[in-house]
């Protein structure tokens, strides 16, 4: 018997003020209760106890100067969760709302997500409270050198490998690669989503939106269905889901939403490859406000609001934790929405889950779903390591392979009579891969 109440309860206790990460426990305990209970080895191993502590945290201050000349100070953390097959990998996100909670979440989930992929990495988050909205570039860059100052003693291509996330992007990525070179005097592949002059990978960037569409390419199969003719929903519209926008284009279905922390924007006449690069470019050069598309393309710009009661066929979350919950969900199941594919970390709430469930909506969790860019992470690693670079066809092909198999693991152990149950499938999957491993090398 695994009393999942009294362990959630334990890790409270252990880690009081952590909601975020409490929540991910909590949703992974309850899924794979049954199988722990019928592989008493783990429950034997204390694994459970072992998986919910990370291996190293490490925090330190950021100071930098502002472009007004003033020292300012950030808070700086590196969660290294657990290391039981490769390099601690995992992104750095920029944001104000960063915590040692949402870190520990996201390393958390991080864990199932990149043991899914099979390839060899284990896992960590990383992050700062800096707000890098509004922010010059050189003060951006101020920012990264004085914490790839410290964090370079933390890192190394064969201990850990960060990545980007909110607020971190390619402009990011450069600065501290250029730090992290100039201190240690080496050119490794210690980071990814690295620019293509500078042993990153093709396609690295559009893996990201790729990699969920064809997860959800998966999903509708199983329904003898697909994108074509269908009418999307994205929230956001950063690095994921600009990508995924994109992936939809080019499947034919129509994209009618995008937002950002402001509001989003509702194009009726969808939003178009070309409209999709004025996006872009919004979004990663001048770095304004949504409602600058709406101005631009006559769309609707709603303030303040979340694109929730738009109709639609698939729902694409791709902003960031918690933004879709119970009302949410009700909303658009009442709406007849087909998919939800998680591309944000653990976007929707514990109710709007139960929600899906209970409604039987095709519904995949972030960690399986947005799994593409973590595992195109690891193939640029690979590529590094081997001095190589692979055509951008292959690292396609190889996504997609990806892909598939993460959808088949989910089937396989998230299979319910004819209903998927994809955050079963992900978690016992990812678990039992991660649980085995740490059993194999002891005390670990
Ligand atoms: P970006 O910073 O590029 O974009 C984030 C988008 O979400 C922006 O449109 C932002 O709006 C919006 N957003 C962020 N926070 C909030 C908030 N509190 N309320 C409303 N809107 C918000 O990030 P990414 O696209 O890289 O990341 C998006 C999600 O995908 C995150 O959950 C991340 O963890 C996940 N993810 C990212 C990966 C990566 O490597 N980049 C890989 C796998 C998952 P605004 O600009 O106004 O803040
Ligand atoms: O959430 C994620 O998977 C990421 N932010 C990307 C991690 C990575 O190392 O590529």
């Amino acid at each position: 018997m695994f009393d999942t109440k009294a362990f959630v309860q334990y890790v409270q206790k252990k880690n009081p003020n952590e909601p975020e990460f409490i929540q991910a426990v909590e949703e992974v305990v309850d899924s794979i209760k049954e199988f722990v209970e019928q592989n008493p080895q783990y429950q034997k191993e204390n694994i459970l106890e072992r998986i919910v502590e990370p291996e190293r945290t490490i925090m330190f201050r950021v100071p930098r100067v502002d472009d007004e000349g003033k020292i300012q100070i950030n808070k700086w953390y590196r969660v290294q969760f657990n290391s039981a097959i490769g390099p601690y990998k995992g992104g750095l996100r920029f944001h104000p709302s960063v915590n040692l909670s949402i870190l520990k979440f996201l390393g958390f989930e991080q864990i199932f997500k990149n043991s899914l992929t099979w390839l060899p990495m284990w896992w960590g988050k990383g992050g700062s409270d800096f707000d890098p909205h509004n922010k010059s570039d050189a003060e951006v860059m101020r920012f990264c050198q004085s914490f790839m100052t410290e964090l370079q003693r933390h890192i190394w291509p064969n201990t850990d490998v960060p990545a980007g996330d909110i607020g971190v992007g390619g402009r990011e990525i450069g600065y501290l690669f250029g730090q992290y070179k100039k201190i240690r005097n080496e050119f490794t592949g210690v980071l990814t989503g690295k620019g293509l002059n500078r042993w990153g990978s093709l396609i690295r960037t559009e893996a990201t939106g790729y990699g969920l569409v064809y997860f959800v390419q998966e999903m509708l199969v199983t329904k003898k269905d697909s994108l074509k003719g269908k009418t999307v929903v994205v929230s956001g519209s950063g690095n994921v889901a600009q990508y995924a926008i994109e992936k939809c284009i080019h499947l034919w279905a129509k994209v009618v939403t995008a937002s950002d922390s402001s509001g989003y924007i509702y194009d009726e006449s969808w939003i178009t490859q070309e409209k999709l690069e004025f996006l872009k470019d919004l979004k990663n050069n001048t770095r304004w406000r949504i409602k600058e598309y709406a101005d631009k393309f006559g769309a609707k710009f709603i303030e303040n609001k979340k694109p929730r009661e738009v109709k639609c066929d698939i729902a694409l979350p791709c902003a960031t934790q918690n933004e879709l919950d119970k009302n949410d969900a009700e909303l658009l199941v009442k709406n007849w929405v087909i998919v939800i594919g998680e591309w944000a970390n653990m976007p929707s709430t514990p109710e709007a889950i139960e929600v899906f469930h209970n409604a039987k909506i095709l519904f995949s969790p972030g960690k399986a779903s947005n799994a593409g860019w973590v595992a195109t992470s690891g193939l640029e690693m690979s590529q590094n390591s081997l001095r190589l670079s692979r055509t951008a066809e292959e690292v396609d092909q190889r996504l997609q392979n990806i892909m598939k198999t993460i959808h088949a693991q989910c089937v396989q152990y998230g299979k319910e009579g004819d209903y998927v149950n994809y955050i079963k499938g992900a978690n016992i999957a990812g678990f039992k891969k991660v649980a085995d491993a740490m059993i194999q090398q002891g005390l670990v």
